[in-house]
């Protein structure tokens, strides 16, 4: 029986449909040898859908669902109205933070009772059918005693509320079967410098990952543990900040080899970089987990959390992502929110829809670009000199004595060489 979205029919791939269907996202057709549903690995996040009211720095709740309100019979048709809809887009996936799907409870206790009898009635609607869990994780951020923090608060009792909040998170997580373990640092930096002991919060911080990891290993929790980057909002400044400021955080504490990284659009724009950027520096670091393909607004700067609609960018994300060997626990999650106007249950439907024809279409120019072998070629063959055994002896074994006595004795007299960008952007034009 609906709840909500009544008279609307599961989407299926129909590229000459009239109506809501996807026209390029068909989850059969293989794709460098994978069935696209396997490569992309959508999941569908419930904060953005249906914990978010429509809310902005200006004005309140927009939209008018039945499962607002504190109860659990609110927080149960909340799940059930979710299920449909994963029902509907028949996504693989979907994504949790605690608060999203249980009510807040007055204390700790409280919050571990609501969410365990959730994680119960969740993993009911999973075992008749639902989608399966690409990650859960801790809202550590909302409530107002985060305000200053969670595991880099300057109070102890902070600290530890948020470790026992995430304890609870990770076992919901594994009950659910959940294939990974998500930590975006929400409040995790700092306003102003001169109330704040950067020394101190990046010591908490590392201790709090490493008790994190420790109990992974010791729940046997198969998936991977994922931090998200991203340089500011709601803070000044965020201590994850993008890919290389969480690699020298986690090499500072020696936890490179146990947490992958959560990557989105939005937050790489945010930082001054292009997505591809931040996946190409994660794979080439070998820590890419998982994405999160909400884009920003390039007009109002901040995290609109938008669904994604620009081919050419997704494409070039997703080339990094199949050329890097693909996904393995890690999926294309939405992170996304409807714009405020957007008030009808379609719009929920059709933005999804949308996303993922945009994703679908962007893997399939991805993976003709890596068929195509252009680029590629066009990069071994701009790097083919360090191929020799020479160069590479120079590279490892030379010194600045050595080197400077070849650059005499050969007459070593570099001759510089086209980067031939525009023939590259060129060549990526003829399949976006
Ligand atoms: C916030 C954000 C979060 C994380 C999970 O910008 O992206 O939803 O993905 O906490
Ligand atoms: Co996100």
């Amino acid at each position: 029986m609906s709840v909500y979205f009544h008279n609307i029919d599961p989407v299926r791939f129909d590229p000459d449909a009239d109506g809501l269907a996807y026209r390029h996202y068909n989850p059969e057709e293989v794709v460098m040898g994978k069935r696209m549903e396997d490569h992309l690995r959508f999941a569908i996040c419930w904060w953005h859908n249906f914990a978010w009211q429509g809310g902005d720095p200006f004005g309140g709740q927009t939209f008018d669902r039945p499962w607002f309100g504190d109860t659990m019979d609110h927080a149960k048709l909340k799940a059930d109205a979710a299920f449909e809809m994963f029902n509907i887009l028949g996504a693989p996936y979907y994504c949790f933070h605690d608060a999203d799907m249980r009510p807040e409870g007055a204390d700790f206790a409280e919050n571990t009772r609501n969410l365990e009898e959730m994680v119960d009635y969740l993993g009911q609607k999973m075992a008749d059918g639902g989608p399966k869990l690409l990650w859960g994780t801790a809202n550590l951020f909302s409530h107002r005693r985060f305000m200053s923090g969670a595991a880099s608060n300057p109070d102890p009792d902070v600290f530890a509320f948020s470790a026992a909040t995430v304890k609870t998170c990770m076992d919901a997580t594994q009950k659910l079967g959940g294939e990974n373990y998500v930590l975006w640092g929400g409040r995790e930096g700092y306003e102003t410098l001169l109330n704040t002991d950067l020394r101190r919060e990046s010591e908490q911080m590392g201790q709090f990952l490493s008790k994190v990891v420790d109990y992974k290993h010791k729940i046997g929790f198969k998936g991977a543990i994922l931090i998200e980057p991203k340089p500011q909002e709601p803070t000044k400044h965020q201590y994850d900040y993008d890919v290389a400021t969480v690699y020298g955080f986690l090499k500072k504490y020696g936890l490179e080899e146990e947490v992958k990284l959560n990557l989105e659009q939005g937050h790489a724009i945010l930082a001054g970089h292009s997505f591809e950027h931040e996946i190409a520096m994660a794979t080439s670091l070998g820590l890419l987990g998982s994405i999160d393909m909400n884009r920003n607004d390039y007009q109002s700067g901040w995290d609109t959390d938008q669904f994604p609609n620009n081919v050419p960018e997704v494409a070039l994300a997703y080339y990094e992502i199949l050329k890097s060997g693909g996904f393995t626990t890690g999926g294309t999650n939405f992170d996304a929110k409807l714009r405020r106007q957007s008030l009808d249950p379609v719009d929920l439907i059709a933005a999804h829809v949308g996303g993922m024809d945009v994703c679908a279409r962007g893997l399939k120019a991805a993976a003709a670009m890596l068929m195509d072998g252009g680029l590629e070629n066009a990069r071994a063959a701009r790097y083919a000199g360090w191929d020799t055994a020479e160069a590479q002896a120079m590279l490892h074994n030379g010194t600045l004595d050595s080197i400077t006595a070849d650059v005499l004795a050969k007459g070593i007299n570099p001759q510089p060489r086209s980067g031939q960008q525009e023939v590259l952007e060129n060549l990526v034009n003829r399949f976006v």
